[in-house]
């Protein structure tokens, strides 16, 4: 069989009219996924049209490359963005709210479609959204005869016990912000306190403190590092609280039985609360009327409940689609595959990130930092989130760029 890509190629190089979608899978299911939805679009259009897609690096050099795009007036029809993304790109009056492409958003997840709302319109099509979930290595759970933990106390105490045990931290965590969502919101965290931005709250202090302790008291591994599916072989992986769409990395990565289950909440009554990740898709206002209506086109087959069913199977994302889960492909699926279950059960736990339009730069440079500096012992998590609230006002005033 032909790579998809260069099938596309092909497709793309006879059509009038090429409507580019820029990208940040860096490959792997989410990028073969995607190109696979894109062949059989344009296959269905007769080879006069096509997507396009163009990959950018990963997420954050995809943002930086549209930003130099608008400045060079080089802008593509179609893009993955975040909700704070689509804020900042609306500062240079960049997207068309989808209200103007004729779409039907009916059917579709509000919580996803309402976070691409902006003073009441909608600017995005929710296509790839993910909920972070608990992964967890079953063989290591059965040697210690423990059960999945459902709550942050039964966590804390199972990870001790097999750390102890094995002489290693077996929770693998990434120091940084998307972690730390998870820990927050099920804390009870929020990080709009009056309609003003607080990184430094008292919740704030404790999450931080808390994952610092767990690095002290020898059951929490900090990994500085790519992906934690690609740091298996470091240690003893025991657990995680990672994106669902990790789901084919880590089954690939996997030497060991891979389980997965909601997030440890509060209590064992309800799970924790996911960080929702992923991005939607938005068209731009300088895309020309034959792109624009491609590019509708293409957004409505993406989001049909078969497509998000096939989508999300593939890889761990959750389908936007609520008439998604009913479609055969996932019922039939789930049954012999429980971890789509839980990413299906998790979807129902979930909380934003603020969307504002400067949110990208303070998850990665002010608060994503503080997180690294408390968690590598650099700064006490205190004074390290202190250090990070006055950098955010600092920005927010326009102090700071
Ligand atoms: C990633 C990033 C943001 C923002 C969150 C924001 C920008 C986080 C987090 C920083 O689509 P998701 O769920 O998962 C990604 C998917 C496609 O690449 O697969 C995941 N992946 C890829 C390779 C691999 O080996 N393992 C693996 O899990 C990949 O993470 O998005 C989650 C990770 C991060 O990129 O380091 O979303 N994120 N909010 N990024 N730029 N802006 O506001």
């Amino acid at each position: 069989q032909p790579k998809a890509e260069d099938v596309i190629k092909e497709q793309c190089a006879k059509a009038e009219v090429v409507a580019e979608l820029w990208h940040g899978f860096t490959g792997g299911a989410p990028k073969a996924a995607l190109e696979n939805l894109i062949v059989e679009f344009n296959r269905g259009k007769g080879g006069t049209v096509c997507v396009k897609p163009v990959p950018q690096g990963n997420y954050r050099d995809l943002s930086t490359k549209l930003k130099a795009a608008f400045a060079a007036g080089k802008v593509p029809a179609m893009a993955q963005a975040f909700e704070n993304n689509i804020a900042l790109y609306l500062e240079a009056d960049a997207v068309l709210p989808v209200s103007s492409l004729g779409l039907d958003l009916k059917g579709l997840n509000p919580l996803f479609v309402n976070a691409t709302k902006i003073k009441g319109q909608v600017y995005g099509v929710p296509f790839n959204k993910s909920v972070q979930i608990m992964y967890y290595n079953n063989d290591l759970l059965k040697k210690y005869g423990a059960k999945v933990p459902t709550s942050i106390d039964e966590f804390v105490a199972t990870a001790k016990r097999l750390s102890e045990g094995e002489k290693t931290p077996v929770y693998f965590f990434v120091p940084d912000a998307s972690t730390y969502a998870y820990w927050f919101f099920t804390r009870g965290g929020n990080y709009l306190q009056n309609g003003k931005l607080v990184l430094n709250s008292k919740v704030g202090v404790e999450t931080l403190e808390f994952l610092v302790q767990g690095v002290k008291d020898g059951w929490a591994k900090p990994i500085t590092q790519g992906f934690i599916n690609q740091n298996f072989g470091s240690g003893t992986f025991g657990f995680s609280t990672d994106t669902s769409a990790g789901y084919s990395f880590y089954k690939s990565a996997a030497r060991f039985d891979l389980g997965t289950a909601t997030l440890p909440g509060k209590t064992s009554k309800q799970p924790g609360y996911a960080l929702v990740q992923g991005t939607n898709l938005i068209v731009f206002k300088q895309a020309d009327a034959k792109e624009r209506a491609l590019a509708a086109e293409f957004l409505k087959f993406v989001i049909t409940p078969r497509a998000q069913a096939v989508f999300g199977v593939a890889t761990g994302y959750v389908p936007v689609h609520l008439g998604a889960g009913a479609d055969p492909t996932v019922t039939r699926y789930v049954k012999e595959n429980p971890w789509f279950g839980t990413i299906l059960t998790q979807s129902r736990f979930a909380r934003y990130e603020p969307a504002i339009a400067e949110w990208e730069q303070i998850r990665f440079d002010i608060l994503g930092q503080a997180i690294k500096e408390a968690v590598l012992g650099q700064a006490t998590p205190k004074a390290a989130l202190d250090k990070a609230q006055k950098q955010v006002e600092d920005l927010l005033a326009g102090r700071t760029r």
